[in-house]
């Protein structure tokens, strides 16, 4: 055992009591508090990012005696200007459930996780690792990690792991959530690179919404379309009559997974109807006249009865895109998890070229991310992209990230990492016998997890580090590593539009609990590795060595000069090179020069052949299941948000199958009535919400319960390996009475 290591801990659980919102806190007055009793009134207010979606919200933490009591949206910041949804507004509460991790649990010969101290804890974590490594090579431990950490945090966790435990493959769950946007994002602009910024969203006449529900997902962002005064047309994209498409100027109601065939179909009608930008298209792109040539045979016929939707209301879009004088372009999951992702999110950047609407106030080709720092651990996970969006293969980008860190460059893997799913397959074939699980929960949220959850009894070792033991995947793990969550550390998330903001402590973690970059700080010291990461030494120190991988890279953010820099402006949109500056009111969007990150400047067409579903429904699974969020008040696998009483009074207690009442009829089923819904791998039960928003032959689930994944088919989309979880075929079968 390492001597200094004892101590070291000492030092982490004793230095985090003394750094309660250091340095940035602000004085009470002009947060809209007037009506706060003085005796409840805070003593000091500092602003921070939201911890949940995207969005990236600033919310003002009310403190007292450094502590968070309580908070409300920040008035001034350029994102929610005052506004949070309920998930924000009760962020405080899940640091306060009684089912905190407060010690690591080591699994004992008798299969009981039982406390332990970190010393034994990190002896367990690095003998029984090493020992994996000694047997079956060091690529045999792997991680599966997260958009939900800061930046500074993921970045040392992939330096850590790769640089200094020879782990060679990592993924995130953003591969779940993001990895088809990263990858159509690249082929066509050269680099992974949301144009947009928010303001977009109100500078808009025509905003086009495929595959999302925004006023559940991005309820802030549904609030800035709300506040356009352009009386924009609406078209949202969604098999389902969502929150978002009830609000809609034009909803079409397409058939699951046609978007590809309905985009085309688009295209075609804009060429047809003379809308293509030509000089856009001659200056700045490439590969126009071929796409042209692909989508000629989409012609309405075959795209109304491959989609479903009518001639007209398809004709009435074309000619809504080809009016618009700013379109923009949005899409999420409904695109993303799909089992031809790539190409429909490619389908949707060729709309955008070819009208020329990217670069400009009110347009772009927009992904919106998911969680608070997907966008971080796109660029800095170091997972299937070397540091700041660099390639593991390429030499050049090898030698550059070790003369930046100042470590040796045989130290970095020559191949980039495994995707989720083939991490997932690496234990069912034996190649991956160690697992390292850092805030995601993936016996919840993986697809068809009846499968994974055998496998991850299979591994040799299992660590999970977690804020709770009580997750479907720390309930699994050999060993739980006690993990502090956000408000409880600081750091920087990196939101959708690419604007990097600030997280602070404001409340103390419980018991032994630790940040995640002191654990792995801690991990790297026991390994023996430490030595190695000596420059790592605070977020803030990581976050200037961020600065540095960033420089010369299209993320560049070299301009911003410490986390004093990111509070004073509001936080501050990539890219930000040395030498220019940045305002406070200040909108940056990327492309306004017309010139994208591919060696000739310009962007690509890209597209291909439509394929089949991978399950399609038959006789006995008549149904197609759907699956996404349910309400503004539930996170993912509600870890978080059902620690909160004011949340869980948004959404109902029991899983709801939604169904369209067609189908309950010829069912026999009524509404609130328990059913089985079934699929060629699990079932589950559900109470039957009988609802018009779901089409005939389609059924809809949340994915917050956990069962959800035992019907989903395991697919994913070739070029990005995302998970297809929004279509499956399903049965849905009545209970006997007496089952109920
Ligand atoms: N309240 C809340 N907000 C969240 C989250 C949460 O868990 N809860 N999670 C965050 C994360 S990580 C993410 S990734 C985002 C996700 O945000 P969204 O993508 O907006 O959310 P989903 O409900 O998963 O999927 C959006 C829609 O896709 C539709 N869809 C299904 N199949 C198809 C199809 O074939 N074509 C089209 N066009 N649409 C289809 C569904 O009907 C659904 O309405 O939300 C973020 N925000
Ligand atoms: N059927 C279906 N399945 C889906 C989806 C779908 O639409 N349908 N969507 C997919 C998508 S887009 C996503 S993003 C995934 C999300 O899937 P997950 O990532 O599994 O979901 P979360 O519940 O957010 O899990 C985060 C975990 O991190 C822990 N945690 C939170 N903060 C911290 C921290 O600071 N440190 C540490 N160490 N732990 C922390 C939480 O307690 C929780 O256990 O689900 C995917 N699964
Ligand atoms: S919209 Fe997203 S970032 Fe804003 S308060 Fe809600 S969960 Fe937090
Ligand atoms: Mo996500």
């Amino acid at each position: 055992m390492a001597g200094g290591r004892p101590r070291s801990v000492a030092n982490l659980l004793v230095a985090g009591q003394g750094r309660l919102a250091q340095g940035l806190a602000r004085r009470p007055g002009g947060f809209g508090l007037g009506q706060v009793p003085a005796r409840l009134a805070p003593e000091s207010v500092t602003s921070m990012v939201c911890g949940y979606c995207s969005v990236g919200c600033s919310l003002d933490v009310h403190l007292r005696g450094g502590e968070a009591v309580n908070l409300s949206p920040t008035d001034d910041y350029p994102v929610n200007r005052g506004r949070a949804c309920p998930k924000g507004w009760e962020a405080l509460a899940p640091l306060r459930a009684d089912d905190r991790a407060t010690q690591p649990l080591l699994r004992d010969e008798r299969g009981r996780l039982v406390p332990v101290g970190w010393d034994r804890a990190l002896d367990a974590f690095v003998s029984r690792f090493k020992a994996v490594q000694a047997e079956h090579g060091p690529a045999s431990v792997a991680f599966l990690s997260t958009g939900q950490i800061v930046t500074e945090e993921m970045a040392l966790l992939g330096a850590v792991a790769k640089f200094g435990m020879g782990v060679v493959h990592g993924d995130g769950n953003t591969r779940q959530c993001m990895a088809t946007s990263v990858v159509a994002y690249k082929q066509a602009f050269g680099f992974d690179a949301p144009p947009y910024t928010y303001a977009d969203l109100e500078e808009s006449d025509v905003i086009v919404l495929a595959g999302s529900n925004l006023c559940v997902a991005h309820p802030i962002l549904w609030e800035r379309v709300c506040r356009n005064t352009h009386r924009p047309e609406v078209v949202v994209i969604d098999p389902r009559a969502t929150e978002t498409a009830r609000a809609a100027t034009q909803h079409i109601a397409l058939a699951p997974k046609s978007d590809l065939v309905l985009l085309y179909g688009l295209a075609r009608l804009l060429v047809d109807r003379g809308a293509v930008d030509r000089s856009f298209v001659e200056a700045h792109t490439t590969g126009f006249d071929k796409f042209a040539a692909h989508v000629a045979p989409y012609t309405l016929p075959v795209v109304a009865s491959a989609t479903g939707v009518a001639p007209e209301a398809l004709e009435r879009v074309a000619a809504t895109i080809a009016g618009g004088q700013r379109v923009s372009l949005w899409w999420t999951m409904g695109v993303n998890q799909s089992h031809e992702g790539v190409l429909v999110a490619q389908a949707i950047i060729n709309l955008a070229l070819m009208t020329g609407n990217i670069g400009r106030p009110g347009t772009g080709a927009n992904s919106i991310t998911g969680q608070c720092n997907a966008m971080g651990s796109r660029l800095f996970s170091n997972t299937t992209n070397l540091f700041g969006g660099r390639d593991f293969t390429d030499a050049a980008h090898r030698e550059e990230v070790a003369g930046l860190l100042g470590i040796g460059v045989e130290h970095i893997p020559g191949q980039p990492s495994w995707a989720y799913d083939q991490i997932v397959e690496g234990i069912a074939t034996g190649d991956i016998r160690g697992l390292w699980v850092i805030a995601t929960n993936s016996a919840h949220s993986w697809i068809n997890h009846t499968e994974l959850h055998d496998l991850l009894g299979r591994l040799d070792f299992l660590v999970v580090q977690d804020m709770f033991p009580t997750t479907e995947t720390a309930q699994r793990a050999d060993l739980v590593l006690p993990a502090a969550g956000w408000g409880e550390k600081e750091g920087t998330f990196i939101n959708s539009e690419r604007r990097i903001g600030l997280v602070k402590r404001v409340a103390r973690a419980p018991g032994q609990a630790l940040d995640d970059f002191a654990i792995f700080k801690l991990v790297a010291e026991a390994w023996g590795c430490g030595e190695r990461f000596a420059a790592w030494s605070s977020p803030e120190a990581v976050f200037e060595i961020l600065t540095r991988l960033s420089a010369g890279r299209p993320c560049d953010f070299g301009g911003v000069e410490g986390y004093g820099m990111v509070h004073e402006l509001g936080g501050v949109q990539w890219p930000l090179p040395l030498g220019t500056t940045a305002t406070v009111a200040e909108q940056r969007r990327l492309f306004a020069d017309g010139r994208f990150f591919h060696a000739d400047g310009r962007a690509r067409f890209c597209f291909g052949e439509p394929r089949p579903v991978r399950e399609a429904t038959s006789r006995r699974y008549p149904l197609v299941l759907l699956t996404g969020r349910g309400s503004s008040g539930q996170w993912h696998t509600q870890t978080r948000t059902s620690k909160s009483a004011l949340l869980r009074t948004l959404y109902p207690e029991d899983p709801q199958v939604e169904m369209a009442p067609g189908d309950a009829d010829e069912l026999g089923v009524v509404a609130d009535e328990w059913v089985e819904v079934a699929s060629a791998r699990g079932s589950m039960r559900a109470r039957v919400l009988v609802t018009p928003t779901v089409q005939r032959g389609q059924v809809f689930l949340a994915m917050h319960h956990p069962d959800v994944n035992r019907l989903t088919f395991p697919s994913v989309d070739p070029q990005s390996r995302q998970p297809s979880f929004k279509h499956c075929a399903v049965v849905v079968r009545r209970l006997e009475s007496w089952e109920t």
